[in-house]
């Protein structure tokens, strides 16, 4: 095999895996006690010394971390490195309040690429292939992350980015991409437009990297047989590095995490107790390698299970079943984070109500966001004319504040069911889970 399948990590024994895991820890918490006053004070009002950290064991001594900390501290305050030593920073999409900036110094790229490198090796990449990535290059981590990947396992890498799906399949074509990287929604658009267009003959693909959000076991297989390919799914997120964090393997029946770099824990999302393996709860990460943004005991918010049952691949890292929901309302519409409080302040700032709901759903693979706001009987009015235009403005203004469109309907005062419980803000309508 090539050099980045490392089974001698990837294939190591529980005990050398826990024996690095506890190491690296109790490094890395010194180094975040010592230079992280945030979270050396969330230690302190826990009673934690770094000293209490002897071992891997001790991690659920530790305070978690939330999305509410990296905002508090944003965008420097959750750093380990000085910031001349870092290179680059990634960042999801979303205002200041809920946007994620993460900070890279050359070690931790080059690990996240590592990461990334494994996840193609698992797909089956080699050198010899053609690694076509369509998810988006910038401040996404998609892109970046599947290119470094596929530079590291030495394939050829076509950065093309996400849209235009017209060049995509004529690149696919002509120099015969083998490996497809892009979202699950996007790769079920291209299959179903290379197969209208009767080029299923003309393309070379054999394997598929799919992740950044929720997609069902039909979804995969449609994409498969569309495709003639195999289909893997891939896991992460921007604030513990990004894409890469975890990824199937030939089984295709879960994703194995990096165990060298992040350590997993499954909690209770109510309570914060730990689970044991197989309980189904919040998925935490702890990154135990990283120097310029390591996060200890990050709540992802995304609901799964993890597994140790031996695997048919040979690889010995836990696995994590695919996100089945959020713990939160983060809601991922055209692979972008979108929380309903961003709608609701938009429609606060414009004098609008908070009644609102979100209505998402999929239409011919790719998703769609319509928003359905009810006016005061002020606002209400028979002027179509006038109404239209209350729509535009909103829809520009949620444009400015999601970064993607979402369609806007005005309803009249009152027309929206009242819930007696909780309020229904959001349908879900894609059946993602
Ligand atoms: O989506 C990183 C990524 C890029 C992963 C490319 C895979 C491929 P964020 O934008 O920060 O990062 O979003 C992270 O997306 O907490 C999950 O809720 C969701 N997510 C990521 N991968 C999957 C997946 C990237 N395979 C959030 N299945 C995470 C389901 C996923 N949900």
């Amino acid at each position: 095999m090539e050099h980045y399948y490392q089974p001698e990590i990837e294939c190591a024994s529980q005990e050398q895996i826990r024996q690095w895991q506890s190491q690296r820890l109790v490094q890395t918490v010194h180094r975040v006690y010592e230079n992280v006053p945030y979270y050396r004070e969330k230690m302190k009002a826990k009673g934690v010394e770094p000293g209490d950290i002897k071992s891997a064991e001790d991690l659920r001594f530790l305070p978690f971390l939330t999305k509410d900390d990296l905002r508090d501290a944003y965008p420097y305050g959750l750093m380990a490195a000085p910031l001349s030593d870092c290179v680059r920073i990634q960042s999801t999409s979303g205002t200041t309040g809920r946007r994620v900036v993460a900070f890279y110094t050359q070690h931790d790229l080059d690990l996240w690429e590592d990461c990334c490198a494994r996840a193609i090796m698992a797909a089956g990449g080699t050198k010899e292939d053609v690694v076509h990535v369509c998810y988006g290059y910038g401040l996404f981590t998609g892109g970046p992350g599947l290119n470094g990947g596929s530079h590291r396992v030495g394939s050829l890498t076509l950065p093309m980015s996400s849209g235009n799906t017209d060049r995509q399949i004529q690149f696919m074509c002509d120099l015969g991409s083998t490996i497809l990287c892009c979202t699950p929604s996007y790769a079920a658009y291209l299959a179903e437009t290379i197969c209208e267009r009767g080029l299923r003959d003309q393309i070379k693909l054999k394997a598929g990297i799919f992740g950044a959000e929720a997609w069902s076991e039909e979804m995969r297989q449609d994409i498969q047989d569309k495709l003639g390919i195999k289909a893997y799914d891939i896991y992460g997120l921007t604030e513990i590095s990004g894409p890469g964090v975890s990824f199937e393997c030939s089984e295709q029946t879960g994703m194995h995490i990096n165990e060298d770099h992040f350590i997993a824990e499954i909690i209770d999302p109510n309570t914060g107790e730990v689970l044991p393996e197989g309980s189904k709860g919040e998925l935490v990460f702890t990154s135990i390698t990283k120097e310029a943004f390591p996060l200890l005991r990050y709540r992802t918010r995304d609901i799964c299970v993890l597994t140790r049952k031996p695997c048919s691949c040979g690889r010995t890292h836990v696995k994590m079943s695919k996100p089945m929901g959020r713990s939160d309302d983060m809601l991922i519409v055209k692979g972008v984070n979108v929380f309903p409080s961003q709608i609701e302040t938009v429609l606060l700032n414009k004098g609008y109500p908070a009644n609102y709901q979100i209505v998402v759903s999929r239409e011919n693979n790719s998703d769609r966001l319509e928003v359905l706001v009810e006016m005061t009987p002020e606002m209400f009015s028979d002027s179509v004319s006038l109404i239209n235009q209350k729509e535009r403005e909103l829809i520009e203004a949620l444009k400015s504040m999601l970064g993607i469109y979402a369609a806007v309907k005005l309803v009249a005062p009152k027309s929206i069911a009242r819930s007696e419980g909780k309020a229904v803000r959001i349908i879900d309508n894609r059946k993602l889970y």
